[in-house]
C-alpha cells in the first residue's frame, strides 16, 4: 500500500513516521520545507498545498492518504484560510481525481472546543469551534463527509488531543494521545474494511476523556498508553499554572480562553 503523509516537517510526523515507514515501506512525504530529521531511506517531495498541481503530483499513484499539513495551532484567519481550508479542499479533490482510496483527515478537538469539561461528548454532536483553527477542522470533517459519500472516498477524521510521549498538565490527563496509540489509529483508518466516513478522537485510554470514542473502539482500536501512569508529573506542572476562568472551564483549554468576551454565563451544557 503506497501511503502519502502530508505535513511530514511537523512535530507529529517526527512521533509517528517512524513507526509508519516499517508499516508502510512505500511511504511518501510531503510538506513545504523538507523534514530536518529526514533519514536516507525516506521518500520526501516538497509541496504547497495551496498549489493544485502540486497537490496532483503527489498524490498519483498513492492507495491512502494521512493528511497532518496546514497549520496546527490558532492563527489569523488570512494564514487559516489558504493553508487549512484551499489546501485541504485542494488534497480532497487531488486524491478523487487520482482514485485515492482512503485519505485520515488530522482534525483536531479544537473542533469541539467550545464543549464544557464536565460534559462526555460523542461524535454525533453538533461543532463547537473555539477559534478559526477550530473552524478549519470543523470544514475539514466536513469536506471529507462530502468526499466520502459523493464520491466513495473512504475518509477518516481523527480529532486529535494533544499527541506527545507524555500529558503535560491536567487537561492533557483527559486529552493525550501516544504516538504509538495514533498510528494504531492510522492503521485503522487506511485498512479496515468498515471504514466508509468515520470521525474518531485521537485520544489514549484517559480515565478523565472527555469523550465517547465507541466506533474507534468498535473497530478494533485498544490504546496502549494509561494517562493516569503520569498523573503526579502532570498535576505538578498544572499546580504552576495561573488560574484561567474560561480555559480551564472548556475543553479546547487555552483556545477558547484566547480572545474571549462573552459576557454570558459560562455554558453547563
Ligand atoms: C492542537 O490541535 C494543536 O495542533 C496542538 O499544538 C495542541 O495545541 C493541541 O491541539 C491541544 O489542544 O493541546
Amino acid at each position: 500500500m503506497k501511503v502519502l503523509m502530508t505535513g511530514a516537517a511537523g512535530g507529529v510526523a517526527r512521533m509517528t513516521r517512524p513507526m509508519l515507514r516499517e508499516l508502510y515501506p512505500d511511504l511518501l512525504l510531503s510538506d513545504v520545507k523538507r523534514p530536518d530529521d529526514l533519514r536516507n531511506d525516506e521518500t520526501f517531495a516538497p509541496a504547497d498545498l495551496t498549489d493544485m498541481a502540486a497537490v496532483e503530483a503527489i498524490t498519483k499513484g498513492v492507495d491512502g492518504v494521512i493528511h497532518l499539513g496546514g497549520v496546527s495551532v490558532e492563527r489569523p484567519w488570512d494564514e487559516i484560510l489558504p493553508a487549512n481550508i484551499i489546501g485541504c479542499h485542494n488534497l480532497f479533490e487531488a486524491a478523487r481525481r487520482n482514485g485515492v482510496k482512503r485519505v485520515i483527515f488530522a482534525s483536531s478537538n479544537h473542533a469541539i472546543g467550545f464543549y464544557p469539561r464536565t460534559r462526555r461528548i460523542d461524535t454525533d454532536k453538533a461543532v463547537r469551534p473555539d477559534g478559526y483553527y477550530g473552524v478549519s477542522k470543523a470544514f475539514g470533517e466536513a469536506i471529507g463527509a462530502l468526499y466520502a459519500y459523493k464520491h466513495g472516498l473512504r475518509v477518516t477524521s481523527l480529532r486529535i488531543g494533544n499527541v506527545d510521549y507524555k500529558p503535560v498538565d491536567l487537561r492533557r490527563l483527559s486529552i493525550w494521545l501516544h504516538p504509538e496509540d495514533l498510528v494504531q489509529l492510522f492503521v485503522i483508518g487506511l485498512e479496515h474494511p468498515d471504514v466508509r466516513c468515520e470521525i474518531f478522537y485521537g485520544v489514549s485510554n484517559n480515565a478523565r476523556s472527555f469523550w465517547d470514542n465507541r466506533r474507534a473502539h468498535e473497530l478494533g482500536y485498544e490504546p496502549a498508553h494509561v494517562a493516569e501512569d503520569h498523573r503526579d508529573a502532570a498535576m505538578a506542572a498544572q499546580a504552576k499554572l495561573p488560574p484561567d476562568p474560561v480555559g480551564d472551564w472548556f475543553q479546547g483549554g487555552t483556545f477558547c480562553a484566547d480572545g474571549y468576551d462573552s459576557k454570558d454565563e459560562l455554558p453547563r451544557v
